[in-house]
């Protein structure tokens, strides 16, 4: 009897030893392995406040990037758990890999990131991974092999917009009747920067639509980098190498309101010579639209900074974040420019 008794006491001893182990390791400063509160996002749940987060933006090249910017300084401004670090890479990849580079000396919380191009970052991601330090990216993703190094993505479905793009111009070229489906319908390309997530699947995305259109024919295509600048640099020398052009394709309003510019420069009619269909919707272009200088924008939503927000704000708690988080966004011409401009934010 005496015996199984010591036994029983010796298990009841060990059980309270650890019991309270869990109990200090669980208080409220965490710190231990098993104090960190065990998450289901893969990270520890974030106690301290403020949160401190490094946002890397790419840089200020559009009127959509301004109000991306604006979107997310203004949610963490607003909200006291929060300590928002912003550094602008000012469209270079190596300003953009060198503050990553610091946001993990610093030790941030959790980083936010805007890939100005799809490659070239898997060196300083494994490095935020071996600081355990979770990596959210807005608007432009990293390349697939590259995915495992980051948390998720949130912004629009470039390959979608670029679909969109072009079942707007058929649908509308018919009701013109300016496409009969046999005569050669002959568009020009302004892409997005080279390489950058949404100029390759906008790209991809117009082109899953011409299939069904074979006397579409695009007869250039070359990058205007995002702004109205090379835009217009572009167009113009478009223009100089063959007039014949019936449709402009852009990949963003910047590059679309320069191409405006050099269209009317050569004497021609935007809008009703060359028909231009973008992507955006800022508010540059519903003033185009309105006019009729300008056909149709695809709308890609810059205000992610609530999004983002609840996102750090669902790490921190522990929360599993799903793998893709979609913006909603709509198609804008002329039929709807002059109702929408009044309500729109950016
Ligand atoms: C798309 C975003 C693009 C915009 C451009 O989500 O990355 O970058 O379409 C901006 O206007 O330059």
């Amino acid at each position: 009897m005496k015996r199984t008794a010591k036994v029983l006491l010796g298990i009841v001893i060990v059980m309270l030893v650890l019991g309270g182990m869990m109990f200090v390791g669980g208080s409220k400063e965490g710190g231990s392995a098993l104090g960190a509160a065990v998450s289901e996002s893969g990270f520890p749940v974030i106690t301290h406040r403020p949160i401190v987060v490094g946002f890397s933006q790419i840089g200020s090249e559009s009127e959509w990037r301004t109000a991306n910017t604006a979107s997310v300084q203004q949610s963490f401004k607003n909200d006291p758990d929060m300590q928002l670090i912003y550094s602008d890479a000012q469209q270079k990849q190596e300003n953009q890999i060198q503050a990553l580079r610091s946001f993990v000396a610093r030790k941030v919380d959790v980083i936010l990131f805007t890939a100005l191009v799809e490659t070239g970052y898997r060196p300083v991601l494994e490095e935020a991974k071996a600081a355990h330090i979770p990596v959210i990216m807005i608007d432009r993703d990293v390349a697939k092999e590259d995915r495992d190094l980051r948390l998720t993505i949130m912004g629009s479905n470039f390959v979608k917009e670029g679909e969109k793009s072009a079942s707007w111009l058929a649908d509308y070229m018919k009701k013109q009747g300016k496409d009969d489906g046999t005569k050669t319908i002959n568009i020009v390309e302004l892409q997005g920067t080279t390489g950058s997530a949404p100029a390759i699947d906008r790209y991809t995305g117009f082109r899953n639509i011409m299939k069904d259109h074979p006397n579409w024919k695009i007869t250039r295509s070359q990058t205007g980098n995002f702004t109205s600048s090379e835009g217009k640099a572009v167009m113009e020398a478009f223009l100089k190498a063959d007039k014949n052009i019936d449709v402009l394709y852009a990949h963003n309003d910047q590059m679309a309101l320069g191409a405006i510019q050099a269209i009317k420069e050569a004497g021609l009619k935007p809008g009703k010579d060359i028909i231009i269909v973008s992507i955006d919707a800022v508010k540059g272009a519903f003033e185009a639209m309105v006019k009729g200088e300008l056909n149709a924008s695809i709308e890609c939503n810059p205000l992610l900074g609530p999004q983002a927000l609840q996102a750090v704000h669902d790490l921190a708690d522990g929360k599993k974040l799903p793998e893709r988080i979609w913006t909603i966004e709509a198609v804008f011409d002329q039929t709807n420019a002059a109702a929408a401009l009044p309500t729109r934010q950016y």
